[in-house]
């Protein structure tokens, strides 16, 4: 079976999508688009062989469209992705999920209601080699008992759209994910630390700051967000067992001896870095899709994130720890 795919949004990432879907995934093909941006929409289809619609309504309701994959402005997720819900459609929506909690509570209760899960959030880490093999270092055995873990979240820049909450909300939202995956636990008080500010980051972006995560088992997660780090894109991650310590490190593409150095290139943003993760979350959904199930990050996931995400914003305004008090979590996630 070919899953005929729709994606809404073709900016960065969804254009990006819609070529990994179109040349590399098995067993898919992009048979519409949708984006307010209607040229940039157009020159994205034509390629594919894929309708240009004129609403994401209309695409989410083609009945050539199987399955939907979400790459729009976060705070319109909740919208569309309810809607693929009410259609039946399995949809993957890039995070996050919503920018409120009460947003993807929204959805994880629309999808609950269905008793089926058609939602899969796209967390892309949780299919990258590396963080594969730290998760299995800390579950066999290899490192003892999981203690604390040190990440650190860098971009060389960030567009101009990009506001200060962002950095929670869009960017260290995946380390949220991430640790909930890790220590497969959920997060249970964070604190953000303002950190002197970069003399080259606009005022509104608050950067670099630490945010200190307590999870539920009493671990404790350090994470760096610097969103304005201009060297390069720079994701690391240490977890610390009463054994020893595994760390995650940059995928090396190249290296340079001479002029008495060695030095490695940095992967320039997370297209790079995570090419091949991305490339496995669609080929796993795909196939999916096809089986009839979605498996991989959940609606739950979503808000789960979404709520520690929306209670760092708050630490930072209050300057004080945070408690994360999550909903009643719906059997469909057990
Ligand atoms: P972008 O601004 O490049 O693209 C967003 C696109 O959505 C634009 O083309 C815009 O015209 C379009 N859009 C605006 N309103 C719309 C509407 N009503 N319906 C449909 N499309 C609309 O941003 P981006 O970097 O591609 O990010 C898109 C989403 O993907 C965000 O949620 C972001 O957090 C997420 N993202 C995820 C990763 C990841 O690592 N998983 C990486 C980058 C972006
Ligand atoms: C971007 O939207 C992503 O999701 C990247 O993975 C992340 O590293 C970056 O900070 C976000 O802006």
């Amino acid at each position: 079976m070919t899953v005929k795919v729709g994606v809404i949004g073709t900016g960065m990432i969804g254009s990006e999508h819609v070529g990994r879907l179109s040349r590399q995934v098995v067993g898919a093909r992009v048979s519409a688009v949708f984006d307010v941006a209607t040229e940039r929409a157009a020159e994205v289809a034509a390629p594919a062989g894929a309708t240009a619609h004129t609403s994401w309504e209309a695409l989410v309701a083609d009945p050539g469209v199987d399955a939907v994959v979400i790459a729009s402005p976060g705070e319109l997720h909740p919208d569309q992705t309810v809607a693929c819900i009410e259609a039946g459609k399995p949809v993957l929506c890039e995070k996050p999920l919503a920018t409120t909690p009460a947003e993807a509570l929204r959805v994880v209760q629309a999808e609950a209601a269905t008793g089926r899960r058609l939602v899969q959030v796209g967390f892309m880490r949780r299919y990258d080699l590396g963080y594969i093999d730290v998760k299995k270092a800390m579950s066999d055995g290899t490192i003892g008992e999981p203690l604390l873990a040190h990440a650190v979240h860098r971009n060389a820049s960030v567009p101009d759209f990009f506001q200060g909450e962002m950095s929670m909300t869009d960017s260290v939202v995946h380390e949220f994910d991430v640790f909930r995956w890790l220590f497969d636990s959920e997060i249970t008080a964070v604190t953000v630390v303002p950190v002197k500010q970069s003399p080259l980051g606009a005022p509104h972006l608050r950067d670099p700051q630490i945010v200190l995560l307590r999870m539920t088992g009493g671990e404790v997660v350090t994470v760096e967000s610097f969103v304005n780090c201009r060297y390069g894109y720079d994701v690391r991650c240490e977890v610390v067992g009463s054994l020893g310590t595994v760390s995650l490190d940059n995928p090396r593409t190249t290296v340079v001896i001479g002029g008495a150095g060695r030095s490695e290139r940095m992967p320039a943003d997370w297209r790079e870095r995570f090419a091949s993760a991305y490339l496995t979350e669609l080929q796993v959904w795909v196939a999916d899709v096809a089986a009839g199930r979605v498996d991989g990050p959940s609606a739950w996931d979503g808000y789960a994130a979404t709520a520690v995400a929306d209670a760092a914003v708050t630490s930072y305004g209050k300057g004080e720890r945070v408690d994360i008090d999550l909903a009643a979590k719906p059997a469909l996630y057990a």
